[in-house]
């Protein structure tokens, strides 16, 4: 019922009264009460004036599970929104869900998190309010080395949905950052459950520093925040949520239908940043050289000082910044 009253007051631009509320919707008037009580407490700014009736302010634009999926324009994707005020991490949450049988397409989305992640355990800095944190939760019927492509099909949703939603030059950082000039403004974390060959579930985190104005000294130099980069401008999360939910919707659905990257790779690439510069790899298979292309699997191909072309399927690739002058 709050839903549709909802509705109501969202369509209407003047007050409407309890007694209509209560004949359209075949309750009681003190029904309609308790339920606009409910929906204040939660946040929407209701007015209530005797023999004129209710009436929503729409100046403050909330961000809720009922928020997210009003005006949701996807089929399946993000149908179903868990919504939280603090929470661990949505990754994790999407797990705990997907082991109890949520269903593909599911939605868990914080206001903040208390242990937000990036790769190999790294701490993903998730102030409250300001970012969209949120994961979903996949059940494709490809084998898990396919998977990190799901990475890069997301990775290419969020810039076109923020592209199509600011005009602002987004660029991707293969395979897992979407990049403004140099500095981060989201960062993707892909999550398996599955075995050897078999593809139980995949967990898509995304994080995306829509609204932050100030980042800790740590972050100062590397990140950055749509709010930042659009001259100070408050950006819509919610409308960026069902923005790329609507992109990778379509990607993901043509992906898994055709089981080939070939059909997304020149969008890619035109997307990519990292094509043409210096990067290297730290750790047991370091290397450097220069990124030369991304090929139809998805794969950063890189030739190294001798030569030789060497392809990367997944993981950290840095960008040596350039020499000035
Ligand atoms: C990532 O890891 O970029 C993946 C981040 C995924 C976060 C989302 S939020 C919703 C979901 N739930 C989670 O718990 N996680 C996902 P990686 O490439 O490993 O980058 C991590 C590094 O990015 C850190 O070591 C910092 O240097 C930097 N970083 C941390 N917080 C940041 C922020 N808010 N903005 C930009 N850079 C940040």
């Amino acid at each position: 019922m709050r839903q549709k009253i909802l509705e109501i007051l969202k369509k209407s631009t003047d007050y409407v009264s309890g007694e209509y509320l209560g004949e359209t919707l075949g309750v009681s008037r003190t029904s309609i009460w308790k339920a606009i009580k409910q929906l204040r407490q939660e946040g929407y700014d209701i007015q209530a004036v005797s023999n004129r009736g209710y009436y929503l302010s729409q100046n403050k634009e909330l961000y809720n599970a009922q928020e997210i999926e009003d005006g949701l324009g996807t089929k399946w994707l993000g149908k179903q929104v868990y919504f939280y005020k603090e929470i661990d991490s949505t990754n994790a949450c999407i797990r705990r869900l997907a082991a109890e049988g949520a269903p593909e397409g599911t939605l868990a989305v914080a206001e903040a998190q208390s242990a937000g992640r990036g790769r190999r355990g790294k701490e993903w800095t998730s102030q409250e309010g300001v970012g969209i944190w949120m994961s979903l939760l996949l059940r494709p019927d490809i084998s898990p080395n396919q998977t990190p492509l799901l990475t890069l099909l997301t990775g290419l949703a969020v810039c076109k949905a923020i592209q199509k939603t600011t005009d602002l030059p987004v660029k991707i950082k293969w395979p897992n950052d979407i990049l403004i000039d140099g500095k981060k403004i989201c960062g993707i974390l892909t999550e398996m459950d599955g075995e050897m060959t078999r593809v139980n579930y995949v967990v898509v985190g995304i994080g995306i520093n829509v609204n932050t104005e100030y980042f800790p000294e740590e972050l100062g130099t590397i990140a950055t925040s749509l709010k930042i980069e659009n001259k100070g401008v408050t950006i819509s999360r919610k409308k960026l949520i069902q923005a790329i939910l609507m992109e990778l919707e379509g990607y993901y659905e043509r992906y898994v239908k055709e089981r080939d990257f070939a059909y997304f790779y020149k969008e890619y690439k035109s997307a990519c940043v990292t094509i043409g510069q210096e990067v290297y790899t730290l750790g047991k298979e370091a290397l450097e050289g220069k990124a030369i292309d991304i090929n139809p699997q998805g794969e950063l191909m890189v030739q190294k000082a001798d030569g030789s072309i060497v392809t990367i399927f997944s993981g950290e690739v840095s960008i040596r910044p350039k020499k000035k002058g």
